[in-house]
């Protein structure tokens, strides 16, 4: 192949271009690779790759003509090289999703093609010679087992399974009626504890429900429209047609009309259409063993964040999406979800030890408690969730003895969430013969850099072994997995996503995963959370403000003294405010944020910083993070004299007094800003952005999808604080002179959210997935079959090896965390 243009074709690959591309920089390369391979073994990433590029080619001009076509297309979509000399090999990743390997020997220049075995391989040389060389060391390949499930092929496509899945059915019940019939089969298994729904025997072939849908459409249309099902109920029983079609005759039609066609000649339009009207979800099992679950005064405390909020508002948009539903289907059930998590005996004045509570806004739904029990019996205090794995087995059967008895029946679809409620998830569906669904809140993976091939140096402290086997198992066990975003799975152009991160990974002494998870899978789907929108509204909605919070809000903001809830204070009212919200971990990065303003005297002059997160006292604290980053704080405020600028703010679990001390914000015409190193989704992005608050928010992870730059928001670069908080200072110089420019920001803020990310549209697709994964597992019953006896092995084999390592504290040697 010749390298005539600067990019690279699609149809040829980086092996096939680089050879020719050394050649053209034949002295150059030659110089670098004996360069990189001088230090022997050891892992490359793409910035020390440059770095070392450059003490070999030191003047910047010819650095740029040598990085300017075919190679540099290859050296910037390196995401890490091998050195293990003579050779040295790329992982490429040209595009998102997208990967080649290649083997490049530093002497003759001479390229190979390698398999993401081979590079796993050359990878675990680095760490483990013996492992690497070992023919029978353990290899995980899930793929092995998906040869008859088809798989999208466009980036495009990736997160958009549901799409392509009820296309896949389109084709598969196409040609002849008879085609219909695993359709027919799966209509007729439905009921609702016992009760038939839909059809029943009569209408057991294509052909026979076929002509029936036209008697009854004859019949339907001499009826009025809202004629309730009931009057005619009995009739449509003669003909083999049970309750779920709708509730009047006018839906009853459009149902039928929906089947209709799709025996006639199925098209994805009806065919979504009909699935998200079939009557097969009413009760759904949701779990989140891990941190305070409740819904008053967990917030803030040591992993309750995020997940907790996601999932109160989650069961409220989707009860009553099913409420709706269920009535639309003409059927009387009640719909029922249970939020399953732990019950914490030492509950530190939460509800965290009540075994039932009713979800607040819901009218069936439920937080259920079970307790974590050992040998030594019940466990009494909070554990974090990197030590949580050897509770998950035993906890899951008390829930589902529980939940059995509860429901009278098993639950319809299962939903797990994070590392621990997904394997949960995935032992009770696997147990009951249930759809499962997974989120990962956050894949733990992607945030510590080369935690798979060094998990040993971190199993002590985190027990990855554990997490990224568990976390392998529930995304194969699941029958279909919610993203919140597109980088959720794929990543952005240079960062990989967080599934696909487990596409193929290495931990050398424990296992070489070749295929974990493909990001074409068609399980995968994207549906974004929301806020509640009757707690986060707009600034400008007068009537509905809370003023009553004003009083509180106004001390908490601008009081002088330091207290148990606040400390520094903010000597110039007139400032507008610059505020973050947030766990005081590492990677929320409250103290980069901190020291950016800090170190920023055009945005000191501005804006006044405030920050809400953790709490002062280091001393009571028990989770490493938080200690750490507590001291840091206090130190910052000390070495930039920040007392007069900044106030900071005990965590806070009043969600209603945050959506009004947004909106305060906002009245002082400031911005919210969220500087993580990297954030999964990032709930309080899109809550500033209800309140009409101008946001910026971390380019790495679910913001810089939820923001478009310089459109509804900003990006900021969390490893870049000098760009970052020159970017707000530029924001609020451009205010000052416009103060039309603060507005703009905060109306296109408002309108991104209501195109794309509130409950109403994630509940409504939750559903429909729900509804076309069930029919995905009937029709592909053999190969999950296969996997599933694959996870199991898998999960006794290994997993429950590995538990044994992480231990299980005893009671005095855990004093429980204190409450901020
Ligand atoms: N939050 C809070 N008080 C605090 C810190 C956070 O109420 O002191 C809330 C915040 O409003 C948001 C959630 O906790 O609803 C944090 O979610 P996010 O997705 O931003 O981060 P996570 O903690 O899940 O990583
Ligand atoms: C956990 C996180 O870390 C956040 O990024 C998410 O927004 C939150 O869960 C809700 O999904």
């Amino acid at each position: 192949a010749s390298s005539s243009g600067p990019t690279l074709k699609r149809s040829e690959s980086m092996a096939d271009n680089m050879p020719e591309a050394l050649k053209q920089s034949r002295y150059h390369m030659k110089r670098c690779f004996s360069k990189y391979v001088e230090k022997g073994r050891r892992i490359m990433k793409l910035q020390q790759l440059l770095d070392e590029m450059e003490t070999v080619i030191d003047d910047k001009n010819e650095r740029s003509r040598v990085l300017e076509g075919v190679l540099g297309d290859i050296w910037y979509s390196t995401q890490e090289a091998v050195v293990n000399p003579p050779f040295v090999a790329f992982a490429i990743r040209p595009s998102p999703g997208f990967w080649e390997f290649v083997k490049v020997n530093s002497v003759g220049l001479a390229v190979d093609a390698i398999t993401s075995t081979d590079y796993l391989k050359f990878k675990e040389m680095v760490f483990d010679e013996n492992w690497a060389k070992d023919e029978h060391a353990l290899e995980l390949d899930f793929g092995a087992f998906d040869f008859s499930i088809p798989h999208l092929s466009l980036s495009s496509s990736i997160g958009n399974g549901v799409n392509f899945v009820s296309k896949f059915f389109t084709s598969k019940l196409s040609g002849r009626l008879e085609n219909a019939q695993p359709l027919v089969d799966y209509l007729l298994s439905l009921n609702h504890q016992g009760e038939k729904l839909m059809i029943n025997e009569a209408l057991n072939t294509p052909a026979k429900l076929q002509m029936a849908l036209i008697v009854a459409e004859v019949y339907l249309s001499g009826l009025p429209k809202d004629t309730p099902y009931q009057d005619f109920e009995l009739s449509f029983k003669e003909w083999g047609f049970e309750k779920g079609w709708g509730d009047t005759a006018e839906r009853v039609k459009e149902t039928m009309r929906s089947l209709s066609e799709v025996l006639q000649a199925p098209d994805p339009y009806n065919m979504e259409k009909l699935f998200s009207r079939l009557p097969t979800i009413f009760s759904v099992v949701i779990f989140s063993p891990h941190g305070y679950f409740g819904q008053a005064d967990v917030l803030g405390l040591p992993d309750t964040g995020g997940q907790v909020v996601y999932i109160l508002d989650q069961v409220k948009a989707v009860e009553e999406e099913l409420l709706l539903r269920i009535k639309q289907q003409g059927l009387s059930f009640k719909p029922q979800i249970f939020v399953v998590t732990r019950l914490i005996p030492d509950a530190c004045g939460t509800k965290c030890n009540q075994e039932l509570e009713a979800i607040n806004g819901t009218k069936h739904s439920h937080i259920i408690r079970v307790p974590f029990r050992t040998e030594k019996g019940i466990l009494r205090q909070w554990v974090s969730r990197f030590d949580i794995y050897p509770y998950i087995e035993r906890f899951t059967q008390d829930v589902t003895v529980k939940i059995l008895d509860l429901l009278e029946g098993k639950p319809d679809l299962i939903i797990g969430n994070y590392t621990d409620g997904n394997l949960a998830a995935t032992l009770m569906a696997s147990k009951l013969g249930i759809t499962q669904a997974t989120i990962a809140h956050a894949l733990e993976k992607t945030k510590y850099e080369d935690s798979d091939i060094k998990w040993k140096e971190f199993d002590g402290k985190y027990h990855f072994s554990c997490q990224f086997m568990a976390d392998t198992i529930s995304m194969n066990a699941a029958d279909f997995v919610i993203a919140s975003t597109f980088q959720e799975i794929a990543g952005s152009k240079e960062r990989p996503g967080q599934y696909e991160s487990h596409v193929a990974f290495t931990m050398p002494g424990l296992c070489r995963v070749v295929s974990g998870i493909s990001v074409f899978d068609p399980k995968l789907n994207i549906a974004a959370p929301g806020a509640d929108q009757s707690v986060y509204f707009p600034y400008t909605d007068k009537q509905n403000r809370l003023t009553k919070f004003h009083p509180a809000i106004e001390e908490l903001l601008y009081s002088k003294e330091d207290n148990q809830e606040h400390i520094g204070y903010l000597a110039d009212r007139k400032k507008p405010i610059i505020f973050s919200m947030a766990r005081l971990d590492v990677v929320k990065n409250l103290t980069g944020l901190t020291e950016w303003y800090g170190k920023n005297k055009r945005l000191k002059n501005l804006v006044n910083l405030v920050i809400v997160g953790g709490f002062f006292d280091p001393s009571k604290s028990k989770d490493r993070e938080e200690i750490s980053e507590i001291k840091k704080m206090h130190e910052l405020i000390e070495k930039y004299q920040l007392k007069g600028q900044i106030r900071w703010i005990a965590a806070q679990t009043d969600r209603h007094r945050n959506g009004e001390v947004y909106r305060v914000i906002a009245d002082t015409r400031g911005a919210f800003v969220q500087p993580a190193l990297y954030e999964a989704f990032g709930l309080t992005v899109i809550e500033a952005m209800n309140c009409g608050l101008p946001t910026f928010a971390t380019n790495q992870g679910g913001p810089a999808e939820i923001i478009v730059d310089g459109v509804s928001g900003f990006h900021i670069d969390p490893n870049n604080g000098e760009d970052s908080s020159n970017k707000i200072a530029d924001f609020f110089e451009n205010c000052k002179v416009d103060a039309g420019y603060w507005h703009k920001f905060s109306t296109e803020g408002l309108k991104r959210i209501y195109e794309c990310y509130t409950w109403k549209i994630y509940a409504n697709k939750l559903l429909n997935m729900g509804k076309i994964y069930s029919f995905w597992r009937h029709l592909n019953k053999e190969p999950k079959r296969a996997k599933q006896r694959y996870i199991q092995m898998l999960y006794n084999l290994q997993f429950r090896r590995l538990v044994t390592n992480i231990p299980i504290p005893s009671e005095e040697a855990q004093p429980p965390p204190s409450k901020p």
